[in-house]
């Protein structure tokens, strides 16, 4: 296996430059060297930027899921595939061999053909984070079904949402799941969202809770005496390089939710080649992505990517906090994991309690460790280098989107200095640039503009699921010819890149443009401080002003909060400087947050404005609860 590998920055560079100067014999070299085709393609990439138009390593015809599995057989069938840690942690944890993945992606995939699924059908899975989860998914690319994975904890709303869409024949559920001391009622939040969707046929319903719940005759059947049926062999559909492999919705920040559809080789090929580069994965190391697989980092980076390697994946169906604030460590040790992926959101929760809870645990085991989802401030990745990684395992700071597939700006291990809070360097293969007011490319350092990537890469999502139109204007409007990615990023002296946030989320105060992450990382750095959100609203004087929602680490919460006040717009003043200190300071006991870390601060500008009136689809929320308290608390 070959993924163009590089030993040191030097090479790093000359690779770069050469993924670069010949983009497609660089992919093309890739795709060849590391997977099994049933058809070599014609052309390793056409396409039109204005018409959003992208067919990668078209005329070759592939399964994703043969050589997720029925390729490593030979010589790792009796490797561990999936190591499933369950909620408690009294529950014996699993290890699924690859041959016995084989066997029950094999049956599933049989299931699934009996139920009437066939090549191109919508199939919705709402499941915990159990192996059934993974088997399902991979049964569907099988037999070349297209999977829509709605994340289990979503509300009845947003599955129906979600469900009508894509026009989904087929639920695949569970009776149950677990999270935490808390156990929630998924086939109650099904039955409640299929009222509203005529194209399900079928729902399958997997046991783990054993919770009392309704069968509906005629159309809901429990998965297992199914799968006891079926043979533990199968014949995988044989797919073109284009066909669509899922759909996984991404909310955005207005609108209805965007189905993203992502197509097989090329998403194939990116997530096997930037999971090799960025965990350094090696043959015998066990690899934990701590995201949900209803999360686009669960399906490259649990799933895909890692089984593409032949790799040991970890699911874990808990949280971070259950039953202790140790647990994240706990595993670590326990499974002696050797590359550790999460959100800087998770990172902040825990870096609030007492250390004793990460130093009690040995984590000698870890080689890497990975960040995702958020700009990661300055404190967190202090944080998680000295007691996490011990400044010895590099931290990756990846960033990437639901639409991207895959890693885009990520250091790699080992190859790349690290810089606290910065992405650093593009993988070699793609080409970010920043763009200024004017359409114009920034060239040059120590400059900030919007990000966007001029060049195609394989792991692009090709289109919004039934709205092509939408796809252009999101992605490929706003600035001719390149692909628009919504988020700010300045690059430094040296070229590496940080990734402000959206730019949607940039506040002009009299007349400066100024990017909430800088501000909420000097807010930050207050002993005081746990976390913190900033919203514009608007002001006579300056046109918007800045408010602040403020989360105070347990110690603080006993001092004179007017005092606090004073300090943080002090520490603020000093560090960015006066036009960026806030108007209003509200300390609130959680912000509102979306599954997988995000702040929605569409909320958050809605109640700083004064306008409690339409805070748009809030179903995705993870703690609804906390609107009402931040709407009562508003200063
Ligand atoms: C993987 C994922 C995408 C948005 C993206 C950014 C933000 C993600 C980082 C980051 C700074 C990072 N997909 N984002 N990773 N910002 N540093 N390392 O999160 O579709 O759910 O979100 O997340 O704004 O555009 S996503």
């Amino acid at each position: 296996m070959s993924y163009y590998q590089v030993k040191n920055f030097e090479e790093y560079f000359k690779h770069y430059n050469k993924s670069i100067r010949e983009p497609r014999k660089f992919w093309d070299k890739i795709a060849d060297e590391n997977f099994t085709w049933y058809q070599q393609w014609d052309k390793v990439l056409e396409f039109d930027m204005q018409e959003a138009d992208f067919k990668w390593f078209s005329g070759a015809k592939v399964n994703i899921v043969k050589n997720c599995i029925d390729r490593h057989l030979a010589k790792r069938g009796n490797k561990t595939a999936i190591i499933f840690e369950p909620n408690n942690p009294d529950e014996e944890a699993q290890h699924i061999t690859y041959t016995q993945l084989y066997e029950r992606v094999s049956k599933m995939a049989n299931v699934l053909r009996e139920q009437g699924i066939k090549k191109g059908d919508r199939v919705c899975i709402y499941l915990p984070m159990i192996p059934e989860l993974a088997v399902v998914v991979l049964a569907c690319a099988r037999i070349g079904a297209i999977h829509s994975v709605v994340f289990a904890g979503f509300s009845a709303s947003a599955v129906a949402a979600r469900i009508i869409d894509c026009g989904c024949k087929m639920v695949i559920t569970s009776d149950g799941g677990y999270r935490g001391n808390k156990t929630i009622d998924l086939k109650g939040i099904v039955d409640e969202a299929l009222k509203t969707c005529p194209t399900v046929e079928k729902v399958l319903v997997a046991k783990r809770t054993n919770a009392d719940i309704k069968m509906q005759e005629g159309r809901d059947q429990w998965l297992q005496p199914l799968l006891d049926e079926a043979v533990a062999n199968n014949v995988a559909e044989i797919m073109d390089a284009e066909d669509p492999l899922f759909i996984l919705y991404t909310s955005g920040s207005t609108g209805k939710p965007k189905g993203m559809l992502h197509t097989t080789a090329g998403y194939m090929v990116y997530t096997a080649y930037t999971f090799k580069n960025i965990f350094a994965y090696e043959e015998n190391d066990v690899y934990w992505c701590t995201a949900d697989i209803g999360w686009i980092t669960g399906h490259s980076y649990i799933l895909y990517g890692p089984l593409l390697n032949g790799a040991t994946t970890v699911i874990f169906e808990g949280i971070p906090s259950y039953p202790d604030f140790g647990r994240f460590w706990e595993v670590i040790d326990k499974h002696k994991v050797t590359q550790f992926y999460t959100a800087p959101t998770a990172i902040r929760s825990l870096a609030k309690e007492d250390w004793k809870w990460v130093d009690k645990h040995d984590l000698t085991s870890l080689k890497v460790i990975g960040s995702v989802g958020e700009p990661i401030n300055e404190e967190a990745w202090h944080w998680y280098n000295d007691h996490v990684g011990k400044k010895k395992s590099p931290i990756v700071d990846t960033w990437w989107q639901t639409e991207t597939g895959g890693i885009m700006i990520s250091p790699l291990p080992f190859v790349t200095p690290t810089k606290p809070t910065y992405a650093t360097l593009p993988l070699p293969g793609i080409q970010p640039v920043l763009m200024d007011e004017l359409r114009n490319e920034i060239e040059g350092n120590q400059v900030v503009g919007s990000l966007c990537i001029k060049f195609p890469w394989p792991g692009m999502a090709r289109t919004i699921w039934g709205d092509h139109q939408r796809f252009k204007e999101t992605y490929f409007s706003a600035y001719p010819g390149k692909y628009f990615t919504g988020d700010g990023a300045l690059r430094d002296e040296v070229g590496y890149y940080r990734i402000t946030g959206r730019v949607d989320d940039v506040v002009i105060v009299s007349g400066h443009n100024l990017g909430t992450a800088p501000i909420e990382d000097a807010i930050n750095e207050h002993p005081s401080v746990a976390e913190s959100a900033i919203v514009g609203f608007p002001h006579d004087v300056k046109g918007n002003a800045l408010y602040g929602f403020i989360i105070l680490k347990e110690a603080g919460a006993w001092r004179n909060q007017d005092n606090l006040v004073k300090e943080i717009n002090e520490h603020i003043s000093s560090h960015i400087g006066p036009i960026a200190k806030l108007d209003k300071i509200q300390f609130v006991s959680g912000l509102p947050k979306t599954r997988s870390g995000k702040i929605m601060r569409r909320i958050l500008r809605k109640i700083a404005e004064g306008d409690f009136s339409n805070f748009g689809d809030t179903s995705t929320l993870l703690n609804p609860e906390i609107v009402e308290e931040i709407k009562n608390g508003k200063v």
